[in-house]
């Protein structure tokens, strides 16, 4: 393709296009019945909002033919574009929005606090200071010398959430207003109801407020790989549809699977909350012709994105407790304070990972890219496949090398209902090859970086005064325990087969 990824996407795929009231897609694939008055009723004409001087035009304007889309880092984009950030408090939302805003989007965003009321609940904080979200957006409007239209605001409020999206109209949604944690989702039945209300009922009634408010807007949701499982066949990881040429044998029988979604096989309740959430946006995009991108995002780690670094103030939160640290962030901070690194199981676990820096990238790339009316597109987000025990031996390496600490390893017994030792492939091609992904962060130069902050006296001192909430006592049997340790060692003195399985881009 020519030029930037989404040159050559049209005005079917732009939200300022208004094709609801001039176009009737219940007719057919592309129905014919216009407002437009014009005789030809061959033609499908539609209005634009950013430029209603066009009248009544047909919808086949190019992003590079369009004033209205202007080139950037990344693609080009649609001037001042609205973006609304559901969850905007969080790891991800927050570093998102600072993003978005440094590269010219007007960006709006509730946020209820959830996540940081549950890692209250689990006598956790984050581990990286931040600040009241007053206080954050007083320090962005200082640094970058903008507004971030925010709300506090339960997505489960559905009259509220009508009355900001009405206010902001947004021209694309990113969902990341979700419990993200398996072990919260299994601590107990109010934990797995909690996650399951909160991540799958809100999102109905976002997807039903958006065919009522704004039916052209992109909602870009972020679902997870976990969705998939890891299958022992070690049957490829599709990018959440099969495609046309995978094909199903049975006796003397065959048939193509092209389009149809693949087998979920979730790890956890919480994992089953996003699986519940890819049917129902799959099913609004079919009835209503509204479109998504349902992100499949590996593992996420890191600290750093250009924008985070600026000030102290504007850094987002770090999670490291059994409940909402993630693996890489969690063997960080073990390593920091002396902690052998916890393994669960065998070790062998392999996972989908991205950093930070380049999962934010991403997002922008398919905010800048919407699909057409009625497209449901499913991306697997990841930039490398590692097993666990690798993780541990370049967390233990960095911190050893870089830092001259002495860490060592563990394993202990897997609280979790779940393979650790499998195999795993994953088909990851359309970031890279539809919309532009190139990686930019290596394991090991995060991992330093997460390091350099973690042992920072203040906040390391943070992790010594929660260090009580690392060690994983919920169980998938809903017991809480201490988990035995089946070894301890130093890192170098295994071998580890195959830490970086086959990855398919
Ligand atoms: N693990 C360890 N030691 C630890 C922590 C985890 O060996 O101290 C293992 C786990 O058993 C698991 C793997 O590392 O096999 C990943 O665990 P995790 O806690 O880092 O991640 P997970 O529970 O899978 O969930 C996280 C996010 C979730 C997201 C998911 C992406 O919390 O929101 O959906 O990563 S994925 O794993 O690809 O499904």
């Amino acid at each position: 393709m020519e030029g930037y990824h989404n040159s050559d996407k049209t005005c079917w795929n732009c939200p300022a296009a208004k094709l609801m009231g001039n176009i009737d897609f219940r007719a057919c694939g592309q129905a014919r019945d216009f407002k437009s008055g014009q005789t030809n009723q061959e033609e499908v004409v539609i209005e634009c909002r950013r430029r209603p001087g066009l009248g009544y035009f047909e919808p086949n304007i190019t992003f590079e033919q369009c004033p209205e889309w202007v080139p950037m880092k990344y693609g080009l984009m649609l001037k001042n574009m609205r973006v609304m950030i559901l969850g905007i408090d969080g790891y991800l939302g927050w570093a998102l929005a600072l993003k978005l805003l440094t590269l010219g989007f007007e960006v709006s965003g509730l946020d209820n606090y959830t996540r940081r009321d549950c890692v209250m609940e689990k006598g956790a904080h984050t581990i990286i200071p931040i600040e009241r979200m007053t206080q954050r957006l007083i320090t962005v409007q200082k640094i970058f010398g903008k507004n971030i239209n925010f709300r506090r605001l339960d997505l489960n409020n559905e009259e509220k959430l009508r009355e900001f999206l009405e206010e902001v109209i947004p021209e694309a949604i990113i969902h990341y207003a979700e419990i993200p944690s398996a072990p919260y989702s299994m601590a107990d039945m109010c934990h797995a109801v909690k996650v399951q209300e909160n991540n799958v009922l809100a999102t109905l009634k976002l997807l039903w407020l958006m065919k009522d408010i704004i039916p052209e807007t992109c909602l870009i949701k972020l679902g997870t790989m976990g969705e998939y499982g890891t299958p022992l066949t070690g049957r490829p990881l599709f990018e959440g549809l099969f495609p046309a040429d995978a094909i199903l044998e049975w006796g003397e029988r065959k048939w193509s699977l092209g389009g149809e979604t693949t087998p979920r096989d979730p790890a956890s309740f919480y994992h089953v909350s996003k699986v519940q959430d890819t049917f129902n946006i799959l099913e609004a995009c079919k009835y209503w012709w509204l479109r998504s991108f349902d992100v499949m995002q590996g593992v996420i780690y890191g600290v750093y994105t250009e924008e985070l670094i600026k000030d102290k103030q504007l850094r987002t939160r770090f999670d490291i407790d059994e409940w909402f640290g993630t693996v890489i962030n969690r063997f960080v901070s073990q390593a920091t304070v002396g902690i052998p690194l916890t393994l669960y199981g065998k070790g062998e676990q392999i996972r989908g990972f991205i950093a930070l820096n380049d999962a934010m990238q991403c997002m922008v790339r398919l905010i800048i890219s919407p699909p057409e009316p009625g497209q449901y597109e499913v991306v697997n987000q990841v930039s490398g496949l590692f097993k666990v025990n690798y993780l541990a031996e370049s967390v233990a390496k960095v911190g050893n090398e870089k830092f001259g600490l002495n860490v060592k390893i563990q394993r202990i017994e897997n609280p979790r209902v779940e393979a650790d030792a499998h195999p795993f492939e994953v088909i990851s091609q359309k970031l890279p090859r539809l919309f532009g992904f190139t990686p930019e962060i290596e394991l090991e130069a995060e991992v330093e970086r997460i390091f350099n902050i973690l042992l920072e006296p203040e906040v390391k001192n943070r992790i010594e005064m929660k260090k009580h909430t690392i060690m994983p006592v919920t169980t998938w049997q809903g017991e809480k325990r201490v988990m035995k340790t089946l070894e301890q060692y130093d890192p170098g003195t295994r071998k580890i087969e195959g830490y970086q399985s086959k990855f398919d881009t």
